[in-house]
């Protein structure tokens, strides 16, 4: 069973799960199915990790449906910084939005985007996922927490997936926030397939199935030295190739 299942019940005492009806979406990290969508959180502090942000994308990319990036933590310093990176590398695939639960700046634009759907929300532990549901109802309903001060890492705060449902019927799960993802076992040349912001390039490469790796006449690599696809997105494409590869190699082992 994921969060989010529409299941038929057989009403007798116990209420006992009959069926669980075919599932929309379905990510399996976080375990959450039937959304409509998601909104990767990230924020100045703790310092953002991009590349869970790319494996959050794919997950997404599978479930056909199109991310929304908050950089939480408006108020604080870097902010700005931050928001430029994430534009730089995510402009042409994901909506982008500059948002404070401290503040208020930026929620209505975002609940305007989200409204009467069903958005799951992830990202890293103390971003402000939690802290985002609190400022949407008004209420100081799910437990926050902050940083470690030693390490500047989140306390993984919430423990279990929970859903919201605002009185418009918009719901809004928030889950358990980590600090590292891995995605699930495939075919290494299937990777690319997630990168849609690659593609418009990609149809130009002179061998059909180009991994945009080791390949001569790449389109894509020309893309990156033209400044088109930012250096540091197809840099951490090519660390994830490489895992996913190495992965790949040693299924069997
Ligand atoms: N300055 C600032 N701090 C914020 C903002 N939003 C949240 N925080 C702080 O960030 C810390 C983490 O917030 P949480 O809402 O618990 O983060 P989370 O993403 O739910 O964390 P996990 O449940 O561990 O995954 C708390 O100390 C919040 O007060 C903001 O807009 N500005
Ligand atoms: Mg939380
Ligand atoms: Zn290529």
């Amino acid at each position: 069973m994921f969060i989010g299942d529409v299941v038929d019940i057989l009403v007798d005492k116990e209420g006992i799960i009959e069926n669980v009806q075919p599932r929309k979406t379905q990510l399996v990290r976080p375990y959450v199915s039937n959304m409509d969508g998601i909104v990767i959180v990230l924020a100045p502090l703790p310092k953002p990790d991009m590349m869970l942000v790319d494996k959050l994308i794919i997950g997404a990319t599978e479930n056909g449906i199109q991310p929304i990036i908050c950089v939480n933590k408006a108020d604080m310093e870097g902010a700005d910084r931050i928001a430029e990176e994430v534009a730089s590398d995510y402009k042409d695939i994901a909506d982008i939005m500059i948002i404070s639960t401290h503040t208020g700046q930026g929620i209505d634009e975002l609940m305007k985007k989200i409204k009467g759907k069903f958005i799951c929300l992830a990202g890293q532990s103390a971003v402000g996922k939690s802290s985002l549901i609190n400022s949407i109802i008004g209420e100081d309903k799910l437990k926050t927490g902050d940083l470690s001060k030693k390490c500047d890492r989140g306390k993984n705060t919430t423990r279990h997936i929970e859903i919201i449902t605002l009185d418009d019927g918009t719901k809004i799960a928030d889950t358990c926030g980590f600090n590292k993802l891995e995605i699930p076992l495939f075919d290494p040349s299937r990777l690319s397939t997630y990168y849609t912001d690659f593609d418009d390039y990609a149809a130009e490469c002179k061998f059909r199935g180009c991994n945009h790796y080791k390949e001569s006449d790449c389109a894509v690599k020309r893309a990156v030295e033209e400044g088109k696809i930012a250096k540091s997105r197809y840099e951490r494409y090519l660390q994830l190739f490489i895992h996913v590869e190495n992965r790949w190699n040693k299924r069997y082992d």
